[in-house]
């Protein structure tokens, strides 16, 4: 079944979370999210989240600058490319440098819409096999060391499999060492997100003492040559999230030795085709990979989820349950997590989960629709 696309349609929304998400590069309390939707001529049509945060301080990217670049570059190299099937978006997209996020959002889109032409959930049509996803928490920095253990206690009791606290200068190794005490048995893991450099080595070298999973992204995003410096002098495990943005990456990272594991972001890598593609470099360099989150609203998590599913996802995902973001989720039904601390890839069409027309309608702040046949 060949895809003819019609048109795109972008819009903004605004979703309050339920709790401040803080990370060392700053606090987060409302999502500004921009949904694309993608029209076959058939009219069915497929759904797809851009993950670009508010401010450009986890990247470059912005949903304002993706925005710009989905109306006035990604557009046009769609149409003129008349793309047949999903796996020719990123290709078609290719020669805009950078900007994955803006670009993912639409490939996902067009992967969800041809799940759904060609009558499959969208986990199988990416070729997933995993039914059943294991799910671990990120927890934001916390007004003091209680709230932190106060929240770890939580998650664990409603079953997450691994628990992540963000980390920065000052607030780290006393963290790491209040909820490793309290909790001596637990998956722990640590994110910078690449708030130190290599001077900070010695407090690195400490961490090796709490048995942690893994240390994500401790340096800057371009520094694969000081990662793989610190990767030779620490223990622990380094995961690299904010430095892998495409397959080459991860076989420089994996050649150079910069980390042991790999988070894959469906947005920061450009969408399911590069995912996919990083996925299965790692799963033959038995380098395991987990799946990252942007605070994402049900569309976004939905395809988190069918990502997930592929072989090489090994570790815990930062994939939880709606109700740790939204009061009300745009999705029906919201994600849920079992007591094991798993999710169930859903059986629908497509990402699986219906979304809320109504409920997007009411949050929408802007829209554009651009025609692409
Ligand atoms: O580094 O993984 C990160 C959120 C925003 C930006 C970057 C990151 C995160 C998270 C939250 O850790 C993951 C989630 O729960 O969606
Ligand atoms: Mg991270």
């Amino acid at each position: 079944m060949k895809l003819n696309l019609e048109r795109i349609e972008l819009r903004e929304i605004e979703l309050a979370l339920r709790w401040p998400f803080e990370t060392s590069f700053g606090r987060t309390t409302r999502r500004r999210i921009m949904i694309v939707r993608v029209f076959d001529k058939s009219g069915a049509f497929g759904y797809g989240e851009c993950t670009a945060p508010e401010d450009p301080f986890y990247n470059h990217e912005t949903i304002d600058t993706a925005w710009l670049i989905v109306s006035k570059y990604v557009t046009p190299l769609l149409a003129a490319a008349r793309i047949e099937r999903a796996d020719q978006v990123n290709d078609a997209l290719a020669r805009i440098r950078g900007n994955r996020m803006a670009k993912g959002g639409v490939e996902a889109a067009v992967w969800d819409l041809e799940a759904r032409v060609t009558n499959k959930p969208l986990w199988r049509h990416l070729g997933g096999t995993h039914e059943e996803i294991p799910c671990g928490v990120s927890i934001g920095l916390q007004a003091s060391i209680d709230a932190l253990l106060e929240k770890v206690a939580r998650e664990l009791e409603a079953g997450y499999q691994r628990i992540k606290i963000k980390i920065k200068p000052r607030q780290d190794v006393e963290l790491v060492d209040a909820v490793r005490s309290r909790f001596p048995d637990i998956r722990l893991t640590v994110d910078a997100n690449s708030a130190y450099s290599l001077a900070d080595i010695d407090m690195l070298k400490q961490l090796d003492q709490y048995n942690l999973m893994l240390i994500e992204q401790p340096l800057a995003p371009g520094d694969l040559v000081d990662h793989a410096k610190l990767q030779h002098e620490v223990k622990t495990p380094i995961c690299l999230d904010e430095s892998i943005l495409t397959v080459s990456d991860a076989r420089h990272a994996q050649e150079l030795g910069s980390c042991k594991i790999i988070n894959i972001k469906l947005g920061r890598v450009g969408g399911h085709t590069e995912a996919r593609a990083i996925q299965e470099f790692c799963l033959n360099r038995n380098l395991p990979v987990w799946c990252g989150g942007m605070l994402e609203s049900g569309i976004g998590r939905a395809h988190n989820i069918a990502m997930s599913t592929l072989e090489g996802f090994s570790l815990p995902g930062d994939i939880s349950a709606s109700a740790r973001y939204w009061e009300e989720d745009i999705i029906e039904p919201p994600v849920t997590v079992s007591t094991r601390g798993t999710i169930t890839a859903p059986v629908g069409l497509g990402i699986g989960y219906q979304v809320s027309e109504r409920r997007v309608e009411s949050l929408t702040t802007r829209r554009e629709q651009i025609a692409l046949g």
